[in-house]
């Protein structure tokens, strides 16, 4: 076992454009744990895991999302995914193909039994969010729609190997590209967080049948502390109160319900730190999901109305999970 110091440095993001991204490679300047890319932009390979998203940016400027978390202490590859451990944190990330063999449920499983065991074997244990992206997440198959069996798929590797969390999930976001399979990465703590739900929306773990054979496995946000520093991983979220999708075909209303439910989050998380966790800070990202490009341009001049022009936000194209949702925000928060 390794002996390691305080979980302290906490955990960080920023966004780059490809311009600041190759400044970045050249400076060495800062200890990246991971770099997301999103759009079409290929990096020389770094001394960091890299991944693609296959999100495209709705402006059409590739955006890099960098990860960091103290000093990286070592880097390997395992069980199909590429992963950084530092002092407090382990990110890892991987891409898993299809095949008439392992189709979406059972690929699922295996990335979710894979991210377990690397969390438990190294000391982990406490997920802290996991972002998911799969390909043709509202297409069917044999029934059933692929999001529902990634659900299954990703659940059944919650039961078998994590019932430790059951009803406290790691913070989540799944979405839908158009090709790349599943594609999973996350980041896992040595000691908790606070996960927090949204008292109007039915925690998603504990949604009706009707949504899916099995419920999908996260909550709402979850809250960590780093000494005296704080993040809020806030899920996927959208239009969605108790357990039913709201404003079925009216974009404007689907983002303000959006809003309102990060605004709960927030208020949510402030309460349970004793200070305020702003959704329009420096210190704040937030990732916009739209369904239709056309779109791009009403859902920021809302987002900027609410929030502020100076919001800290990129918007992908993504399909969401339930057809009828046009739009889903995740954040993450500093306190
Ligand atoms: C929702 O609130 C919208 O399955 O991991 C949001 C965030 C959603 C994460 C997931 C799904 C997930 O139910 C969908």
């Amino acid at each position: 076992m390794h002996d390691l110091p305080a979980e302290t440095t906490p955990f960080d993001l920023r966004y780059l454009t490809q311009e600041d991204y190759g400044t970045l490679l050249t400076k060495r300047d800062r200890h990246p744990v991971a770099a997301i890319v999103h759009g079409d932009f290929d990096p020389p390979p770094g001394d960091w895991p890299l991944l693609h998203s296959r999100l495209p940016p709705l402006d059409g400027a590739p955006k890099i999302e960098l990860l960091s978390a103290g000093t990286p202490l070592g880097r390997t590859q395992e069980l199909g995914f590429d992963i950084v451990t530092t002092d407090g944190l382990l990110f890892g990330g991987g891409r898993f193909e299809e095949s008439p063999d392992e189709p979406i449920r059972q690929i699922s499983d295996r990335a979710y039994d894979s991210l377990f065991r690397i969390v438990s074997d190294r000391g982990f244990p406490h997920i802290l969010r996991i972002w998911n992206v799969v390909e043709n997440i509202n297409a069917d198959r044999d029934g059933l729609e692929r999001y529902r069996h990634f659900c299954i798929g990703r659940q059944d590797a919650f039961d078998r190997l994590r019932p430790d969390l059951i009803d406290k999930y790691p913070a989540a976001s799944a979405l839908g590209s158009t090709q790349g399979g599943l594609c999973v990465y996350f980041v896992a703590a040595r000691e908790p967080g606070q996960p927090i739900e949204n008292p109007r929306q039915v925690s998603a773990f504990r949604y009706p049948p009707q949504y899916g054979p099995r419920s999908p496995s996260f909550s709402r946000a979850l809250l960590k502390r780093w000494g005296d520093h704080a993040r809020l991983f806030i899920s996927g979220t959208a239009s969605i109160t108790g357990h039913e999708t709201r404003h079925v075909g009216d974009l404007a209303a689907q983002v303000e319900q959006t809003i309102d439910n990060l605004e709960v989050l927030g208020g949510e998380a402030s309460r349970a730190l004793g200070r305020t966790v702003p959704l329009n800070a420096p210190g704040s990202y937030l990732k916009v999901y739209v369904r239709t490009p056309g779109d791009y341009d009403a859902v920021r001049a809302i987002l900027e109305q609410r929030l502020g022009d100076a919001v800290n936000a990129i918007y992908l194209r993504a399909d969401i999970c339930r057809e009828e949702l046009l739009v889903e925000i995740e954040a993450l928060l500093s306190a």
